[in-house]
Parts: structure tokens; sequence; C-alpha cells
């Protein structure tokens, strides 16, 4: 098969914490299952903090409907479009998107959205618990984008700017910070994105993260989301993406 340089397994399963829970399950032998379905290949990772633990930056009815239905459906979606292909059993999901652009539309909103989420879920954490921009991170900032300051408006801009639903993205590419923004459930590690790397921040910007508390007023839920950012998890995938 086929795999992007960037994003060999080993490297997938060191940027997102939320990975072992990426992995299809092994399917059982058909013999020992007789009569019962197969495993479901994908599973919803369990969040790893409680749904009212971002309040009041994220209102724990989002987070319930958020994870409990729209990323659940994601997972259940693309197990229906996997095991609709037998070529695709027991693909890892980094696998799936680094090819997408050959695969059924199915695989890439739904993959997509399962892998965006799993991260997403990971770079968030309750106000005052997310730690700091490590030495490395922030001198890396500072060089790429001028000061943390720019690199926030920037990383903002490109997330209100995002016409209709997608993510905004800070990755590693070329040895070097970019950021970027994709529609929908794209994201860099998809061969067919813009701008291909390695994600170390991610933002949500589809209307269901943020319109129960926020309605049509994204930019406030930015201004939110920077307080519940999980700056320990961003500096981990930074220094992985070295
Ligand atoms: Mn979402």
């Amino acid at each position: 098969m086929i795999r992007p340089l960037l994003f060999t397994s080993a490297l997938a399963l060191a940027v997102l914490p939320a990975a072992s829970v990426l992995a299809q399950s092994t399917p059982a032998p058909a013999a020992a299952t007789g009569t019962q379905a197969p495993a479901a290949a994908f599973t919803l990772p369990a969040l790893p903090y409680a749904f009212d633990a971002l309040d009041p930056a994220i209102d724990a009815e989002t987070m319930q409907i958020h994870h409990g239905r729209h990323h659940k459906a994601y997972v259940d979606n693309l197990n229906a479009a996997v095991a609709a292909d037998p070529a695709l059993a027991g693909l890892a999901i980094e696998d799936l998107l680094g090819r997408v652009s050959t695969l059924p539309a199915a695989v890439r909103n739904n993959g997509g959205g399962h892998w965006n989420h799993s991260l997403f879920w990971t770079l968030l954490t309750p106000v005052g618990q997310g730690g700091e921009p490590s030495p490395e991170l922030s001198a890396a900032i500072t060089r790429d984008f001028g000061s943390m300051e720019a690199f926030k408006t920037a990383f903002n801009q490109a997330a209100t700017t995002r016409f209709g639903s997608g993510w905004a993205w800070l990755i590693v590419a070329d040895g070097k910070l970019q950021i970027t923004s994709t529609p929908n459930q794209d994201n860099p590690l998809m061969d067919l994105a813009e701008v291909r790397g390695a994600p170390v921040l991610a933002v949500d910007v589809w209307e269901h993260a943020y319109y129960l508390k926020y309605q049509n007023k994204r930019a406030d839920y930015l201004t939110a989301f920077w307080t519940v950012v999980n700056w320990d998890s961003v500096n981990r995938l930074y220094a992985d993406a070295q």
C-alpha cells in the first residue's frame, strides 16, 4: 500500500493519543463467530473529561451531542463504509486517509470526522489545566509567525474565514509551523488536502461545535476555545512531529 512519508503508522500512533481506539479490531474468525455479527471495526473513544468539564467555554449539552451523536455517527458510518469494501478491512485510519482520494466519499467524510474528533477531544482540557506552550513550541511560533499574539490572530483568521463547515489547523510541514484550514471533515493527512502536514492543534468550526451557546458568533467561540486548549497535548504533538 502507498503511505505518505510523513505518516507512518508509528508516527501516527505517537501523534494521536487516542490512536489505540482508532485501530480496527481484528476480525474474529468466521468459524468462531457462528451467527454473531462481526465486531465494529472502529469505536467511539471516551472523552478524557466529563461533559461539563469545559464549561463555561463549551457547555455540557454541546459536548454530549457533539461526542455522543456527531462523533458516534462518523464512527458508525465509517464502519458501514469499510464493511462495504473487503479491501479496506483491517486498515488503520491513517492508511485510509492517506489515499482517501481513491476511496468512496463516505470514507472521506466519516473517516475524517472520526480522526478529527478523536484528536480534537485531546486538544481540550478544563480552564486552568492546559499548561503553557513549551519553550520549543514557543520558539517555533515566534520563528514562523513573529509572536504568539500574531499566531493566534492568524489561526483565528483561518478559523473565522473558513466558509461553512470545517476546521482550522496548526501543522508541521517541511520542518515549519503552518496554519491551514480544510472544508467539511477533510484534514491535512489526506492525500487530497491543499496543504499536508502533521497536525498539532485544531479547532472544529462546524456550527454543531458551538451553536447552542454562541449561535452565529463563531469569533466568541474561538475566544473561549483558547481558554481550554490543552497545551500539554499540543507540545507533545509538536515534539513528535519533529
Ligand atoms: Mn464536530
